[in-house]
């Protein structure tokens, strides 16, 4: 019998997925738990050493002889800072250990109680990964120890072999041994990148065998000039999903998967994915709820991100190699080389043809944001930099082109600045299309020297356009004021002020003309066009286009 702790026997299983085997114990109640599962588990072999400075030097002896990590388990307080010099000495070896404490509950560190100290990062310069398990008995909360406790144990086996450290605080009672079985858990297994040919034989061996593969692209810059041509040769074999953060030929995955009613018949089966963030909530939400789907991600330097909390297998690898090998495979090989279910891949391809129409064709907005972000696209054909929040969304729905946005975090500050840097460096007019709530906080990029030839529309609606989306806020009575921040002001001072020549919009006929005048070719430094428009129009223009079939 096991202790019922739910994070305990996570932990439990997961050494044992990762192929651990050896764990040398230490004497205490706090830790009891944990020694117990351990010695009960037939596939960890345990070793009780009493000292544990000795402890933490037998787990690297045991490292050296096995060339597999070893783990160490000790007690709360001073026990975990007593392993210091072994996790050190095993991580400037390059055959870190697995240090595992227990702890109390983060409610009594520093009240006074016996053997309790802060112990998250305790050893932190010489362990490459240190994680807390919370005590949680949630979905959310078993998916969170799940994957703290897996890349934990990825990073140990990276290609530096550092130490790394997994903290459990245990509240009580302690010792309730009454689970029969450990959990079933999903462990993550870390690809290194010392053979690259070898992976990608792999990988194309997994995506020819499965019947429904997919491509999923985040956010990605600085792909050589020939992959957007093989993504979009390769996507006529498999789907290749991705946005304008990626793509020169974005999915508009709002439209899309808001009209494909048959969605969860056409799941795939395994995603390789790779890259940065996703912008659209829809195709997140999608693609978490492709329980049964295997992920694989590409993460150059083995980072692992588990956006879609299926994640099996994450590569030391560029997208870069796979594309390009995929591509003249598929070339060589002929038209049905990859995906086995044609329908799968006619049915995804009919739900892109389907939102592009509507959204091109039938779609008619009203004088609104989107009607501004679908006229400047009618008209620019090359890159732009959209701000963060509505704006991009509106970009990745109406462009057909590759953008740049600030995804890292999200911010609204710097939006201005990035595109101003990209246009000093570029010494072309450079297109940005920012919120009013962006804008006016980076408007001091306007103020440097040399922004550089920017031409940017300010789509002005009085505040933060995006939490009027938010179901729910409306009724908090401050949720236009304080949240949204609505206000009043006019970017036509600053410009003034920054000697930028400013434009405005109030109706499609001087939003037009402010365009013609926006895209004329001038040597002015930078021209603001300010789309002024009601926010309940907006919204009900973005309602309207995503319920139109
Ligand atoms: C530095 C920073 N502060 C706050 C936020 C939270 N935030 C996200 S979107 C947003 C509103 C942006 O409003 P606006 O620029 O008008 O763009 P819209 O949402 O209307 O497109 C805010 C305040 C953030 N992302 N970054």
């Amino acid at each position: 019998m096991y202790s019922k702790k739910d994070n305990i026997g996570t932990l439990t299983a997961l050494l044992a997925g990762h192929g651990i085997r050896h764990v040398v114990v230490c004497p205490g109640s706090r830790n009891a738990p944990l020694v117990h599962n351990f010695s009960v588990c037939e596939d960890l072999q345990c070793h009780p050493v009493t000292d544990e400075r000795c402890a933490g030097f037998f787990a690297l002896g045991l490292t050296l002889a096995t060339g597999e990590p070893a783990a160490v388990c000790v007690t709360s307080g001073s026990a975990l800072l007593n392993l210091a010099p072994a996790v050190a000495e095993a991580t400037l070896q390059h055959q870190g250990i697995i240090v595992i404490s227990a702890d109390r509950p983060a409610a009594w560190i520093g009240q006074q109680d016996g053997q309790t100290m802060p112990q998250q990062d305790a050893l932190r310069p010489f362990t490459a990964c240190s994680v807390t398990l919370p005590e949680t008995e949630d979905a959310e909360g078993r998916w969170y120890v799940n994957r703290l406790v897996n890349e934990a144990l990825m990073k140990v086996r990276s290609e530096a072999r550092p130490s790394v450290h997994i903290n459990v605080p245990i509240s009580e009672p302690l010792f309730d041994f009454s689970r029969e079985k450990l959990p079933e858990e999903r462990a993550i297994r870390y690809v290194p990148s010392v053979c690259q040919e070898a992976m990608l034989t792999r990988i194309v061996g997994r995506l020819t065998a499965s019947g429904r593969p997919m491509i999923v692209l985040g956010q990605l810059d600085g792909m050589p000039a020939d992959f957007q041509t093989s993504v979009e040769r390769l996507s006529r074999q498999l789907p290749v999903w991705g946005e304008s953060l990626s793509l020169a030929r974005p999915i508009p995955f709002d439209k899309m998967l808001a009209l494909a009613d048959e969605k969860d018949d056409y799941r795939p089966q395994l995603v390789i994915y790779a890259g940065g963030t996703l912008v659209s909530k829809a195709l997140k939400t999608y693609l978490r709820e492709c329980g049964d789907t295997e992920f694989i991600e590409l993460s150059p330097g083995g980072e692992p991100h588990d956006t879609f909390r299926h994640l099996t297998e994450v590569y030391d690898m560029d997208v870069r190699k796979l594309i390009d090998r995929l591509d003249r495979l598929a070339s060589q090989q002929g038209a049905q080389y990859f995906s086995s279910d044609r329908e799968y891949l006619s049915y995804w391809s009919e739900q892109e043809e389907r939102a592009e129409n509507i959204i091109r064709n039938k779609f008619r907005p009203g004088y609104s944001q989107a009607m501004a972000v679908r006229m400047l696209e009618d008209f620019r054909t090359g890159e732009v930099h959209y701000a963060n929040s509505n704006a991009i969304r509106l970009g990745n729905l109406f462009s057909r082109h590759k953008n740049h946005c600030n995804r890292g975090i999200n911010g609204i500050d710097g939006c201005i600045s990035t595109a101003a840097g990209y246009a000093a460096a570029s010494g072309k007019p450079e297109y940005c299309v920012t919120g009013d709530l962006s804008f006016f906080y980076d408007s001091n990029a306007l103020w440097q020297p040399g922004p550089g030839r920017l031409r940017i529309m300010l789509l002005n609606n009085g505040g933060g356009g995006i939490f009027r989306s938010l179901k729910g806020l409306e009724t908090s009575p401050v949720a236009l004021t304080s949240v949204a921040g609505r206000h009043q002001t006019s970017a036509e001072g600053i410009c003034k002020s920054y000697h930028a020549v400013y434009l405005k919009a109030t109706d499609e006929e001087s939003l037009r003309e402010g365009l013609d005048r926006l895209f004329e070719e001038s040597e002015d430094s930078v021209k603001v066009l300010e789309v002024f428009t009601d926010p309940e129009e907006d919204l009900r223009n973005m309602r309207q286009l995503l319920s139109m079939t």
